[in-house]
């Protein structure tokens, strides 16, 4: 049930002291290492001495992603290339790419992490994971497989795409967990209907689910058409990657691996904590990492942590799934609206899939959203008056739920475009 009991049950006060030590070391490290944190702390005029309690944490800078950009390839490890025995890159989609290295500790502490993840999401030696992430220069692939290993489960590194083949593997080798990102698990389930292959062909009891943002109705789907028990992890290359948080069979929130990873909540515009348990955006520090280790990286997720203590017995604080990206958030007629919100509001509609998009167009000075989701056949073909229907009432809900109005579009099953990685949910036209 629990992969490492001592560090995942520990006492809070226990954790602190651990935390403070790592804290402290990680600091010396960054000081001594990297020019980048010697500067910064130098401008600040503050030293790892004068760290002396956590709380202290506020004295020192935030990394941000731009940083990192600055710094690439290579500015910002703490170690020699010769101590490094592994390299990521983010997509860098939105401008440079990111690169981050691990040492061969650092790869030992992931694997560890990972497994910690998936076992609290119920995997254990007898199961058979199936591994539909990319493997290459992207965390996720390599970062489960590893842990899965370390498990000691049969892993399938099938990595992504060819969903016909995903689902023969996943028949013939009698996969037991399945490893993607919450929107391809549901392409896998549509493509299994299509083929009318049924559930009970296969040997599916878990799915493990990450790298995007996914809601309680798209949980409920996949449970409902995989037939499994669906827990989502968080983690982002800049800090590791997959293993910094996981659900446990609770599934209320993300255990957050805080023995490795110090965690606060910011507001993004004054960059003070909020009150706690109140939503802003996580930062995070490393506390173990050798190879590239980041102070307050500003992740840009938002999210609340949630400090009851969870009925598995671990008690490592959770965090909520989280709610969107600062840098998602669209401003609407002045309002902030986050994709996440409107994604639940279009699944509690009857009739709609859960595939949806957002185009963002600008109409004279204004910007436009228009909301396109996909709706069932039957809708789409044959009931003009039920379109009209279900048209007012998403437009009702949006209004009570964002204050504003959009335009909503109905549109036929699959004629949104897939991905057999993270479903893209923004088109944004203003940029073009
Ligand atoms: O997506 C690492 C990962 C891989 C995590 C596989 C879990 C499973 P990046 O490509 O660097 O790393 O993207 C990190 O993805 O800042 C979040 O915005 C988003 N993200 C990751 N996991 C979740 C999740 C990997 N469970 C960025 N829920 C992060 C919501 C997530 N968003």
């Amino acid at each position: 049930m629990y992969w490492e009991p001592d560090k995942e049950c520990i006492s809070r006060d226990d954790l602190a002291q651990l935390q403070l030590e790592r804290l402290q070391s990680t600091l010396c490290r960054v000081a001594s290492h990297v020019p980048f944190y010697r500067k910064k702390f130098k401008e600040l005029a503050i030293s790892p001495e004068d760290i002396s309690s956590l709380d202290d944490l506020r004295k020192l800078p935030f990394t941000t992603k731009q940083d990192l950009r600055d710094n690439y390839p290579y500015g910002l490890f703490a170690v020699p290339l010769r101590e490094v025995v592994r390299i990521h890159a983010s997509s860098g989609t939105t401008g440079q790419a990111t690169v981050v290295g691990y040492t061969h500790n650092d790869i030992k502490n992931w694997a560890g992490l990972v497994a910690r993840v998936l076992t609290g999401a119920g995997v254990t030696k007898d199961d058979v994971v199936q591994i539909a992430f990319g493997y290459g220069m992207f965390t996720g692939g390599f970062g489960l497989h590893y842990g899965a290993e370390t498990v000691g489960a049969s892993v399938i590194p099938i990595s992504s795409g060819n969903t016909k083949r995903q689902i023969q593997i996943m028949q013939d080798f009698r996969t037991t967990a399945l490893v993607c990102t919450p929107s391809y698990a549901l392409l896998l389930a549509d493509l299994m209907e299509e083929k009318g292959i049924h559930i009970n062909a296969l040997s599916l009891k878990y799915g493990l689910f990450g790298g995007e943002p996914w809601s309680e109705a798209m949980r409920r789907e996949i449970q409902d058409k995989l037939n499994i028990i669906a827990t989502d992890n968080y983690g982002l290359s800049e800090v590791m990657g997959p293993g910094v948080a996981g659900e446990c069979q609770e599934r209320n929130g993300l255990h957050i691996n805080e023995d490795h990873f110090l965690v606060e909540v910011i507001n993004p515009e004054t960059l003070e904590p909020v009150p706690p348990g109140e939503i802003g955006e996580l930062v995070i520090t490393t506390l173990t990492k050798e190879a590239f280790p980041v102070i307050r990286y500003r992740t840009r997720d938002l999210t609340r942590l949630l400090p009851e203590p969870c009925p598995c017995g671990r008690t490592l604080t959770r965090m909520q799934r989280v709610l969107g990206r600062t840098d998602d958030m669209l401003i609407i007629k002045g309002v902030n609206v986050y994709p996440s919100q409107i994604e639940e509001v279009l699944f509690d509609v009857e009739g709609t899939k859960p595939h949806y998009q957002l185009v963002v167009e600008r109409d004279g000075r204004l910007d436009k959203v228009t909301v396109m989701v996909e709706v069932s056949e039957t809708i789409f073909f044959d009931q003009m008056k039920k379109q009209s229907e279900m048209i007012e009432l998403i437009k009702k809900r949006l209004v009570t739920e964002l204050g504003i109005g959009v335009e909503v579009k109905l549109v036929g099953e699959k004629s949104l475009e897939r991905s057999e990685g993270k479903a893209k949910r923004v088109v944004d036209k203003r940029k073009l």
